[in-house]
């Protein structure tokens, strides 16, 4: 296909050109080449659990039942039960790594590390019941920390976090029996359940997946938030740049693509010493340009005000700009394939984790005792390697867009003077009610379009978005995270946000912040005395691929927010899953998925539902 049917972002369509003249593989072109894809695996009706199969569910042929006997309904729900553990891991145990920093940070182990945000740490405190008066800051996180580890497996019976959530809410998990226990044991069960052998009702192995995703959205990646904000800073709103022309021509350009603030901290120091800039001149460049790339961007952009280059679909393009010195990698969504990406240039891919080794790669093994001086080595790498750079062959297309970001739900609070004020204008209509649109670009979807077109829809409507992950990219590319966005919005959310100074779209973070919207929403419910499933609020994931949306989609649900995927899960092949999670869900957690690929339709869907919540509430 055409670069411009791959894309809408203006910075990619040239690079992608660039890529198909040269022959540059993209992720594109492999997924042109896996096309048409089996059947069977598209409808969820295949299984490789087991050593007695691989089966599949073919009706038509009479084959109704695995060798072991598991019908369509139960392969479907093993499988996407499967995928929620799993992406309920990825966000748990990045949030423990920030959880175990914190903690070697208040041991003295992790010396470059301080606390950012002490407020926080103390109101964090407070909830597990620590008492902090007359202690220093570390000696609190010490305490902080260890009670979080706990959260991930010892002998309990609810997390701490989940009693941020109103009664009413509480209550429902409660009696549909999904109150999470503790992040491992949930995601450890349900590995136990996909076992063969271990129980044959799809609901309740469905039901389990809602449990062990409320332990990710409230537990693991609530976590890694507030871990993340008291190292680093609770994001504050702020000005920054947004898209591919981020990257500047005279200098040493250093892209940070993953999940894990942790490491990118470090280097956002490093590259700030004085010494490093001596040395790029040296080099011949101009200075040092930190750019972002996916969540970790986003964690950079929140806090930093780094600029991000892109998400999920430009990883390649930026090295196809030929002006990229080092890409860092952490983990999550990063193609394996970009050392061969990088190899067609001066590129080098720097792997830093060690559960998240890169054969290609260089490798700089990242500890939090060592991590200033590592983050030292690689800026360097990057100064090193800027006289290899090729200026015949750099192409950095356009300008960048200017977006507002930060939108915490401390800053949000801080700023609308608490949550009352975003309730009034709810409850007189001038704002319709809130959505959130998250997750990731999936090569199925005309890259950016699913999230730029159901933004754009839903602002015009009165909804106020937030957006966190390559959602959140997408919107800032297309200019919507400017205040000036206010002029595409209807006339009473307009308002709202001129006299407030804001855009119509909030960008709340990455992907383990979608937490933080749980915890807005959580707000708002209190505000009003009821339970989330009560408010006009509904999710959207437009253009989702990974196991980790399956799992934010799922907390999503479980907390009582009705949730629009705009891309057709691996589930057709039982039309029971598909009744259970689209409509019988709604007896047990007060909320359903839907599925709506076209964006338009897919606000329509979210319009419907908030107006049949506002006139629950008598709004
Ligand atoms: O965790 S939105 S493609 S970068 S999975 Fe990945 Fe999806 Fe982007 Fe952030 Ni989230």
């Amino acid at each position: 296909a055409k670069a411009e049917e791959r894309t809408i972002d203006e910075t990619a369509k040239p690079l992608l050109k660039l890529s198909l003249e040269e022959g540059i593989e993209t992720v594109w072109d492999r997924f042109e080449q896996q096309q048409p894809p089996c059947r069977f695996c598209a409808s969820g009706v295949s299984c490789n659990r087991c050593a007695m199969g691989p089966c599949r569910i073919i009706p038509e042929h009479n084959r109704l039942r695995g060798v072991c006997g598991a019908d369509a309904d139960l392969i479907v729900a093993r499988n996407l039960l499967d995928m929620i553990a799993t992406g309920a891991a990825a966000h748990s145990d990045h949030g423990r790594e920030i959880v175990e920093t914190l903690h070697k940070t208040a041991t003295g182990e992790a010396a470059g590390y301080m606390i950012s945000d002490p407020g926080k740490l103390r109101r964090i405190a407070g909830e597990y019941g620590i008492d902090g008066a007359g202690r220093d800051d570390l000696s609190v996180a010490a305490d902080v920390s260890l009670a979080m580890l706990e959260e991930y497996g010892t002998i309990k019976n609810e997390i701490c976090f989940t009693r941020r959530a109103p009664d009413a809410t509480r209550q429902v998990w409660d009696e549909a029996g999904i109150m999470p226990r503790s992040v491992d044991r949930e995601i450890v069960e349900a590995m136990h359940r996909v076992q063969m052998g271990v129980g044959a009702d799809y609901a309740n192995i469905l039901v389990h997946g809602l449990r062990t995703s409320l332990g990710d959205g409230w537990g693991g990646s609530l976590m890694a938030t507030d871990t993340s904000d008291i190292l680093f800073g609770t994001p504050d709103l702020n000005t920054s740049h947004v898209n591919l022309a981020v990257l500047k021509d005279d200098r040493v350009n250093i892209a940070l693509h993953g999940h894990n603030p942790v490491l990118s901290e470090m280097v956002v120091r490093a590259a700030g010493e004085p010494e490093m800039l001596d040395l790029a001149r040296e080099a011949g460049a101009d200075g040092i340009n930190l750019v972002g790339l996916c969540c970790t961007g986003n964690e950079l952009l929140m806090r930093k005000g780094i600029p991000q280059a892109g998400n999920h679909l430009n990883q390649e393009l930026i090295i196809a700009t030929g002006a990229l010195e080092v890409m860092i990698i952490d983990y999550q969504c990063i193609f394996p394939s970009l050392p061969r990406t990088a190899s067609c240039y001066h590129t080098r891919i720097v792997s830093t984790s060690p559960k998240s080794r890169v054969p290609g790669s260089l490798y700089f093994p990242f500890y939090p005792e060592s991590a200033l001086e590592t983050a030292r080595e690689i800026v360097r790498l990057g100064i090193e390697a800027f006289p290899e750079r090729d200026p015949a062959r750099v192409l950095i297309p356009g300008q960048p867009v200017e977006a507002m970001t930060g939108f915490s739900v401390e800053a949000i609070g801080r700023h609308f003077g608490g949550f009352s004020p975003l309730v009034d204008a709810i409850a007189e209509g001038s704002v319709l009610g809130v959505a959130g649109v998250v997750g990731c670009n999936n090569p199925k979807v005309r890259h950016d379009e699913g999230h730029v077109t159901l933004t754009r829809e839903l602002i015009r409507r009165g909804i106020l978005v937030a957006e966190t992950g390559c959602a959140a990219i997408a919107a800032g590319k297309a200019g919507l995270l400017r205040p000036e966005a206010a002029d595409m919005a209807a006339p009473g959310l307009a308002n709202v946000c001129r006299a407030f100074g804001i855009p119509p779209v909030l960008h709340m973070g990455s992907c383990v912040d979608c937490s933080r919207i749980l915890v807005l929403a959580a707000g708002l419910a209190r505000e009003i005395g009821v339970g989330i499933h009560r408010l006009p609020i509904a999710g959207a994931a437009p253009e989702w691929y990974s196991q980790k949306a399956v799992s934010i989609a799922s907390y999503f649900v479980a907390s009582g927010v009705y949730t629009v995927l705009g891309v057709m899960p691996k589930i057709t092949g039982s039309p029971a899953v598909v009744d259970l999670l689209t409509r019988g869900l709604d007896g047990l957690v007060h909320a359903t998925f839907a599925v709506e690929p076209d964006p338009v339709r897919a606000a329509d869907l979210i319009e419907a539902h908030i107006k049949e919540k506002r006139s629950g509430l008598g709004i």
